[in-house]
Formats: structure tokens, sequence, C-alpha cells
């Protein structure tokens, strides 16, 4: 087990802000990146990953970091004429992007697997940080509403998060396996960096799948909270997370993570339980290497003065 090495969870929305960061304090070859997939969907023809490519393109510095998906400064000729041509494509792709899916998924049709094609864009992109899909076998997340099942994608973009949410459906999660990437890197880790992403919709497939929840009990496992205050940093973390029985609060982030030995949340957050404090806002790089080197510490074994509830 390598000391320094350091295995992160991550969604599409809050991590990758993180990540801008950690790849500047971290050693590029010691960090591997395992991102949740249970969002992803096939969109014409195409198998588009959403979490994994912010991830990728953040990494890449390519990534739109106004919307958080995407390639900045991308067009939509190729969307908005097939909208004109009576089509439907429930995300907006971008011509670049759309590329990467492309592809991808050839890569995939040739017979390979979700982690081969996604490691061969990655060393395309010019990343060096490991990134690994959590599972090459497909999981999707479906929200029960009052409206009847929805695709993730579905609820949030094509309903714009409206609709009331009565339970969560991982399906495929019970059969899905690590993907080699993840089985690597969980052997390899000292620490796992539970990002600030969704606990419910972004960290809970991947803690969800067999046997990861039991190798992380010989790491370290730090979790960043995604709330700042009372506030999810963006997306629909709070009404999911009642859904899915949670307070919506670093209480229920708590209780949804299971075994965390640092707890970081923001210096307003009420949580009752030990944690350590500080300020979670990452609105430029800045931030992001200032929480960063606080990680590192952390990892360093350094004890932060600001640590309650002991
Ligand atoms: N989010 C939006 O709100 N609107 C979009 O049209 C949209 C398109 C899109 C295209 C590619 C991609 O990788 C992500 C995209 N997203 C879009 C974001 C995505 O739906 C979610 O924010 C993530 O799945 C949350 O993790």
């Amino acid at each position: 087990m390598n000391p320094n090495s350091l295995l992160v969870l991550s969604g599409g929305t809050g991590t990758p802000k993180l990540l801008r960061g950690l790849v500047e304090v971290f050693e590029p070859s010691c960090v591997t990146v395992a991102v949740n997939t249970a969002e992803d969907m096939w969109i014409s023809g195409n198998l588009v990953c959403p979490d994994l490519d912010t991830v990728l393109y953040t990494l890449a510095g390519i990534g739109d970091e106004q919307r958080w998906w995407g390639i900045a400064g991308d067009s939509f000729i190729t969307h908005h004429e097939l909208l004109k041509a009576g089509g439907q494509e429930l995300l907006a792709l971008g011509d670049r992007d759309r590329a990467f899916h492309i592809r991808r998924s050839n890569l995939i049709r040739s017979g390979l697997t979700l982690s081969q094609a996604v490691d061969i864009v990655r060393r395309e992109l010019g990343v060096m940080v490991g990134v690994v899909p959590m599972s090459d076998d497909p999981v999707a997340t479906t929200l029960m509403t009052r409206q009847g099942p929805m695709h993730f994608q579905e609820y949030w973009i094509g309903s714009g998060g409206r609709p009331e949410v009565e339970r969560i459906i991982f399906s495929g999660l019970d059969q899905a396996r690590p993907s080699p990437g993840l089985i690597r890197a969980l052997s390899a880790s000292r620490a796992v960096l539970i990002g600030p992403s969704n606990p419910v919709t972004s960290i809970g497939p991947i803690l969800g799948i067999p046997g990861v929840r039991d190798r992380l009990k010989d790491k370290t496992v730090i979790a960043i909270s995604p709330f700042c205050g009372d506030r999810p940093f963006s997306g629909p973390a709070a009404r999911l997370m009642q859904a899915a029985g949670a307070a919506p609060n670093d209480s229920g982030v708590s209780d949804l993570l299971g075994r965390i030995d640092h707890f970081v949340v923001s210096p307003e957050s009420r949580y009752p339980g030990p944690c350590l404090r500080t300020d979670l806002t990452i609105t430029d790089r800045s931030d992001s290497v200032r929480l960063a080197r606080f990680i590192h510490g952390l990892m360093m074994g350094e004890q932060p003065s600001d640590r309650t509830g002991d």
C-alpha cells in the first residue's frame, strides 16, 4: 500500500472543482479518481457519461467551468440541426463533446470495456491522473416520482428536477462489479477521499457496488461535505437526500456515507458530531488548492486546530 496514494470518489458536480487543486498538491501518479456512472445514458447512438466527462475535461483543462458540464466554448450545431429536423435529445450535446462520445462508443462497439475505452480517451486528452469508471457493468438511476419512473437525466434535465421523488432505484447495482481500476486503487491506496458530490446519486452508487464498502474498512476515509452551511453546493442533493430518507444537511450526509475518519464541514455547519471545519467554498482554483492542501495535511497526520465534537 502506498502511503501517498489517494483514491477519490467523484460525481460530476462539486468534486471536479476540488480536483483542479488536488492535482496541484498531490503527485498525479498517486491519485485515482473513481467516477459515478449511474447517470450515464445512450443518446443519439452514443454513450454519454456526464460525470466521467466532467472529471476528464476538468483535468484536461478544457471543461466548461461556468456550467460544469461539457467543453468550454463548444458549439451545438449538430444538436440544433437534430432538433430542427424533428429529432429529440434530452441533453444539449456540444459538438466537441459529442466527438468524444462517438470515439468512446466506437471503442466499446469494437469490443473494449468502458474502462478500456475511458483509459484511451484519458490518455488522448493528456490526463495524467488515473480516471476510472466505478464499474464496467451498467447501472441506471431511476427516480420513482408522482409522475412515474424517470431516469435521473429525465428528472433533472427533462423535468427540471420538479417532480416529487418518492424513491430512488439503482438498477443493476446489486450485480455490478467494481471496475478493475477501482479494485486496483482500493488495494493500493491508504486513504479514500469522498468528494463534495451528491451523497445519494453520485457517491451512493459507488459505495453501493457490492464489496466496495467492505474494502474501505482498512482505509483512512476523508469526506468533504457537499453542503455550505445548510445549502448544498449545487444540484438536487437536498431533495434527493430527503427521498432517500436522510436529513438534507451534514447529519444526513454522515448517515448516508457511513464510517468516516475525518468529516470536513463548513464553519457554519450545525453538524453535532466529530468533524473538522474549514471553508468549503470553491469559486476559483486558489480555493481548490487551499482545500486540497488541507486534505493533504490530514493525510500527513497534521491535526488541525478546528476539530470539534470529539
Ligand atoms: N445539464 C443541464 O442542465 N442541461 C443540459 O443540457 C446538459 C447537457 C449535458 C451534456 C453532456 C453532459 O456530460 C452533461 C450535461 N449536463 C446538462 C449535466 C448533467 O445532466 C448533470 O448535471 C450531471 O449528470 C450531474 O451529475
